[in-house]
């Protein structure tokens, strides 16, 4: 294939696996579409599960002393950079910033600096998406730094979505229909330590979910031992449980290609961050999100700008206030409720495919903005 343009895409993993997630995701989606990546991150060790077989057109470097030596003049001679991405304001190192600002003009027909900036709902993004700022510092004095917001509506940067997707699920969907175990509904947990987990998991111990027994499939880290350690409180009041209602299945790490088939699976999934979110929104089925906290709160006003983004119905407003929340009480959902979450989540879904994908996107700005 004759690839395109070339990408530096710079990723910090601050903490969880969002940032990695998201900026792989993006470099696999642009290598898949005939572009050229080099994804230089500090810490690569997630990838070894989350993308085993990597990706064609992307190449993963070490965000390390090496970007900042000769070798990177080296590299960008032999194959000069058409755009750079700043992940989520991750400070691309000045040495590289200066080699890359220093290649020859002529070699570079587009070339575009970008600072790709978190996923939200709110109204800020519209107003800021896609504004320049001057950069009035060395090495890149005079140069221009975009911002680049994904969003939910045309204004905006828009979602990440690959080609195909949908067929794909489609496809998976009818091949697994089959072998379906429909006497228990099947739930997915991907989350942090949500203040109304161990409510949760007793409600279903007692009464299943909706009438049904439930089926949990529980996913690898963080979360796996948040239920663990509601687990291990039980284990001193063993009157608790109806272990026949809630049965749970411990997963290990999977390949992001592996968590949609898991999402594509189930009844009801929990997920968290910005990437699971999304995926769960194209799964098409119903889903909690647990948004990820932060210390000022400012994660409050996000949550609520994205339920009102996708039209939520009351009682899943109701259910993610309580998930998200200290002290807010968590009402379980009824059949009837999770036939609305049902409907929701097929309508939310529709209506955002309905719009172009953030990377379609992000080609036709770098194309239009140097
Ligand atoms: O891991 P996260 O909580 O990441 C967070 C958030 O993005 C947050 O907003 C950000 O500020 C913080 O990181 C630094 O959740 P998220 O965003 O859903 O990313 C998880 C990724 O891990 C996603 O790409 C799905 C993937 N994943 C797998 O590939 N396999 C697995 O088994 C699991 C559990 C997750």
């Amino acid at each position: 294939m004759n690839r395109r343009r070339q990408w530096d895409i710079f990723c910090k993993v601050i903490d969880n696996f969002g940032d990695i997630g998201v900026c792989w995701r993006l470099s696999a989606d642009l290598g898949a579409r005939g572009e050229q990546v080099r994804l230089w991150v500090d810490d690569a060790s997630a990838l070894s599960w989350m993308a085993p077989t990597g990706a064609e057109g992307v190449e993963v470097l070490p965000w390390n002393q090496s970007v900042e030596s000769t070798a990177v003049a080296a590299l960008l001679a032999k194959q000069p950079g058409d755009v750079l991405i700043e992940a989520f304001g991750c400070d691309i190192p000045p040495e590289f910033l200066m080699h890359w600002v220093a290649q020859p003009a002529q070699s570079q027909p587009v070339r575009c600096w970008l600072n790709l900036e978190y996923l939200s709902a709110e109204s800020y993004v519209e107003r800021c998406h896609a504004m320049p700022s001057l950069v009035s510092h060395e090495p890149a004095a005079g140069w221009t730094k975009w911002f680049f917001y994904p969003g939910f509506t045309s204004k905006t940067g828009g979602l990440l979505r690959e080609p195909g997707l949908t067929q794909r699920k489609t496809s998976f969907q009818l091949e697994n229909e089959q072998q379906r175990d429909t006497s228990r509904l099947r739930v997915s947990l991907f989350c942090y330590e949500p203040p109304a987990l161990a409510a949760l998991l007793t409600e279903w111990s007692r009464h299943g979910l909706a009438g049904q027994p439930v089926e949990l499939l529980v996913t690898a880290g963080r979360t796996a031992q948040a239920v663990k350690a509601v687990l291990s409180q039980w284990q001193a009041d063993p009157e608790k449980t109806e272990p026949e209602l809630l049965n749970i299945t411990w997963l290990p790490w999977l390949s992001q290609t592996e968590f949609d088939h898991l999402l594509w699976r189930c009844d009801l999934n929990f997920v968290r961050g910005e990437d699971s979110v999304l995926r769960a929104l194209w799964a098409g089925k119903p889903f909690v999100w647990s948004i990820y906290p932060q210390d000022d709160g400012a994660h409050q006003p996000k949550l609520e700008a994205f339920l009102q983004a996708l039209d939520a119905p009351d009682s899943l407003k109701a259910f993610h206030r309580a998930w998200n929340t200290v002290g807010e009480k968590l009402v379980a959902p009824s059949a009837a409720d999770l036939d609305d979450w049902r409907q929701h989540a097929q309508a939310a879904q529709t209506a955002l495919l309905g719009q172009e994908d953030m990377t379609s996107r992000l080609l036709q700005f770098v194309a239009k903005n140097r």
